[in-house]
């Protein structure tokens, strides 16, 4: 059978990964009654939560609101047992909603996307599979995550090490068991701070090796309390539409008061109040305090003494402390993280004193000393936001390659197209709230705009939709303009593609999640403004 053969035949769309952006697009386009397949690197779904098993992995946003809200029977139907929901819970949670919903036939796992191109003159795309098939389809929908392909960092002597090295985003099933090892652990960000507790409760020794440090405010996890949920659950669609109108698009019980309109008394309270509730919460304490590096500095001060005082060795704790605008990197949200450094056997080496040289076959290495481990655990996150999208060879208009277009920082119109890639939709892509947000609710949000996009197009027979070039770079620049504004450019974060080495450093997410949302329904509401919309030709 030659190619042409087995190509005869188009589905209406390939969706790529099956974390809760891929499942909820495949039952989105399954009800309009769309032949579409989610094709899947990983063995199950859940995406985030499939991978990322490493000890101590849970959610940061409360669990009544990581969740989706599209069926009110299900959000009435499923109970969380905490307040921040295990990995395990989630990952569980994920596989209910594709059992639930009768997906799992949609799904093909162990299966990578390699290459998609577009056939210009049939207004398909021909998707490349790793088994060496190819799927022809109309439509493809990139739910490749923002937070997927692991930032492995670039060690000498890294791949040769002869003692075991685990990534938090890519962690065995099985979980590790490190009693009575001596663990090093490289990276200082939410998934160091989530794991070390509980990988010092097991070690015989552990040696976290730290390039920045980040601000941690404590979860206080606890059993979610009946009287909380029943509350919440009588009034659960009107709340999740509340929420819609905050910032984050999650309840941080948001005040809507300058840091500065209050005196330092008054100011000292408020934040003495949300740390003892813990969480991102904190930071919707003032709406100047990602804005306003004045503002900012009252909240780092405060952070500062908090976190001094969870440390005994003062010179340690120095070490501890960022100097960087706090909120700048994601706000870190932990168990007993600062603590650790309280017990004999926990140490910290400061890479700013004495930077990883090389690993040598047991042994970090830092200038001339020599830290001997049994396994070392990379917490070194993500090629963040583009990462998982450019790993694969994506050719549009007349053989424009995404990884070119896209070389400088990339440009996507509203984080949901790219001009030169008909019919190519981003969930939660560049230029959107994704990560400045509560994640599922933004993840719902762009698979509605893109199914009701193309439920449009098949209902007034429209081939193709393409972003216009100029309302791409006007958005390009409007988000970039919005970023300025706040503390975010501020630091080298994974926002701004700063953690990896040779990577454009572009400020990628939207901030601000209503006026976001308007913008996506004026633009349907004019007619598809800013895309090209094209007739069968
Ligand atoms: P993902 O869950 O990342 O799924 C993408 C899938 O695509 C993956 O399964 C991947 O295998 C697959 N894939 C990628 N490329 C290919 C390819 N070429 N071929 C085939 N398959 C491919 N957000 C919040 O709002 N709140 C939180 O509390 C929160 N906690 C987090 C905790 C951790 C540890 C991490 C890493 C992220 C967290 N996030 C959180 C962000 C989280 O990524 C999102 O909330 C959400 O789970 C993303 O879902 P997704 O479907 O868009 O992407
Ligand atoms: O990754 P990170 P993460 N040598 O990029 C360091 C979400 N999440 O997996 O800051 C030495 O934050 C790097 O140092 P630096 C959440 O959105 C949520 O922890 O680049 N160190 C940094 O300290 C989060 O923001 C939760 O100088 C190196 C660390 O590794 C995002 O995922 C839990 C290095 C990486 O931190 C990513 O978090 C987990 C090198 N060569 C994740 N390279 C929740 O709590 C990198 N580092 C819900």
């Amino acid at each position: 059978m030659t190619k042409a053969d087995k190509s005869d035949k188009t589905i209406d769309a390939v969706i790529v990964g099956a974390g809760f952006a891929g499942i909820y697009m495949l039952y989105k386009l399954r009800q309009q009654g769309l032949e579409a397949r989610i094709i899947e690197a990983g063995s199950g779904v859940g995406g985030t939560w499939y991978w990322n098993r490493y000890p101590g992995a849970r959610c940061d946003i409360p669990s009544m609101q990581y969740s989706y809200q599209f069926s009110e029977d299900l959000q009435q139907e499923w109970e969380w047992s905490e307040k921040y929901a295990t990995q395990g819970e989630i990952l569980t949670y994920a596989e209910h909603v594709v059992q639930r919903f009768g997906l799992a036939d949609g799904i093909t796992f162990n299966s990578r996307v390699l290459a998609t191109h577009y056939l210009g003159g049939e207004e398909r795309w021909r998707v490349e599979l790793d088994s060496g098939e190819e799927i022809h389809a109309r439509f493809v929908v990139m739910a490749t995550g923002c937070l997927s392909k692991p930032n492995y960092p670039n060690i000498e002597g890294l791949n040769e090490a002869s003692v075991p090295v685990y990534h938090t985003g890519n962690w065995p099933h099985d979980g590790v068991d490190f009693t009575n090892r001596r663990v090093g652990v490289i990276g200082t960000g939410s998934s160091a701070i989530q794991s070390t507790p509980i990988i010092a409760e097991q070690a015989q020794s552990l040696t976290v090796f730290q390039r920045t440090p980040n601000y941690s405010i404590p979860a206080y996890n606890e059993p979610l309390d009946p009287g909380y949920v029943a509350q919440l659950k009588s009034r659960y669609a009107e709340y999740r539409q509340e929420n819609w109108a905050r910032g984050f698009g999650a309840d941080f019980d948001d005040n809507d008061q300058s840091a500065f309109a209050v005196s330092d008394d008054e100011r000292q309270r408020a934040y003495e109040e949300r740390w003892a509730k813990g969480g991102l919460a904190f930071l919707a304490a003032y709406n100047d305090l990602v804005f306003d590096m004045d503002a900012n500095d009252t909240a780092r001060e405060f952070f500062k003494s908090k976190i001094a005082a969870r440390v005994d060795d003062p010179a340690l704790a120095e070490k501890l402390v960022p100097s960087t605008p706090i909120g700048c990197k994601r706000l870190c949200v932990d168990t007993h993280y600062y603590e650790i450094y309280n017990q004999a056997h926990v140490s910290l080496v400061d890479l700013n004193e004495t930077p990883i040289t090389r690993i040598e076959g047991n042994a970090i290495v830092t200038g001339t000393t020599r830290y001997e481990i049994d396994a070392i655990v990379l917490a070194t996150g993500f090629d963040a936001m583009t990462g998982a999208v450019m790993n694969i060879d994506i050719r549009g208009e007349n053989g424009l390659r995404l990884q070119d277009k896209w070389a400088a920082g990339p440009k996507a119109y509203l984080g949901l197209a790219t001009a030169g890639f008909p019919n190519l939709f981003l969930v939660t892509g560049p230029g959107s709230p994704s990560v400045l947000s509560n994640m599922l609710p933004s993840i719902e949000q762009h698979v509605e705009w893109i199914s009701d996009c193309i439920e449009f197009m098949n209902r007034h027979q429209h081939r193709s939709i393409n972003p216009d070039r100029d309302a791409e770079e006007a958005w390009v620049e409007h988000v970039n303009e919005v970023a300025q504004t706040s503390v975010y450019p501020g630091c080298n974060s994974w926002y701004l593609g700063a953690n990896v080495e040779g990577k454009s450093r572009v400020f990628m997410p939207y901030l601000g999640v209503p006026p976001y949302v308007e913008k996506c329904d004026e633009v349907v509401a004019a007619g598809y403004e800013g895309f090209t919309l094209s007739s069968a030709s």
